[in-house]
């Protein structure tokens, strides 16, 4: 039975399908974010990131797909949110979100993506996913995040979000 609303789901013994990850760089004041040109997500604006391939750690896809979707190696990465997303078509998708601080190279235009240095107070949330407003202004402040979400396509149903003080994602069980 399909999936309609965020309390009948059980997040203790929920499994995703997917992995992924997302990656923000930031600089002095700016962040690094894209319009995505293709996949899940394609026409809105969001950071480098992917599904994690087999074999792969979290860290390792963040670096890879970041380099692959605008040819920037990305500095001093950790992770700072663990963003699940129960979509109603079964869709269930795991996602690590990392903050690098600074990178190498110059951003470039890939088939994928099209990097944006964006002012840290001019992010374009009207063109994000639903939930990026929610969490993306305390990564912005330097705190950490765990969230949940119900999507019904791109329309947010539910969410709960738990938010930690420091810049580093604590063990989560
Ligand atoms: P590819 O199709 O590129 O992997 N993604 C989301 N990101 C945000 N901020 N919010 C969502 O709300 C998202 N759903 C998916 C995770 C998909 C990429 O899209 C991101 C991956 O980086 C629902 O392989």
């Amino acid at each position: 039975m399909a999936v309609i609303s965020f309390s009948e789901i059980d997040w203790t013994h929920w499994t995703p399908g997917q992995r992924a990850v997302l990656c923000f760089i930031f600089e002095p004041g700016r962040v690094l974010l894209i319009r995505k040109k293709r996949g899940l997500g394609g026409g809105k604006i969001n950071a480098p990131g992917g599904k994690i391939e087999p074999g792969e750690t979290p860290l390792e896809a963040a670096i890879r797909e970041t380099g692959e979707e605008v040819g920037l190696l990305p500095h001093a990465l950790r992770p700072v949110g663990d963003l699940s997303f129960q979509f109603t078509d079964g869709l269930a998708l795991h996602c690590v979100v990392f903050r690098a601080e600074g990178c190498e190279g110059e951003p470039i235009e890939t088939d994928e993506a099209l990097p944006l240095w964006t002012a840290l107070d001019a992010v374009p949330y009207h063109e994000m996913w639903a939930d990026d407003v929610r969490w993306l202004p305390h990564v912005i402040a330097g705190k950490s995040f765990r969230a949940r979400y119900l999507f019904n396509d791109g329309i947010m149903l539910g969410e709960s979000l738990e938010l930690f003080p420091g810049p580093e994602l604590p063990p989560l069980l």
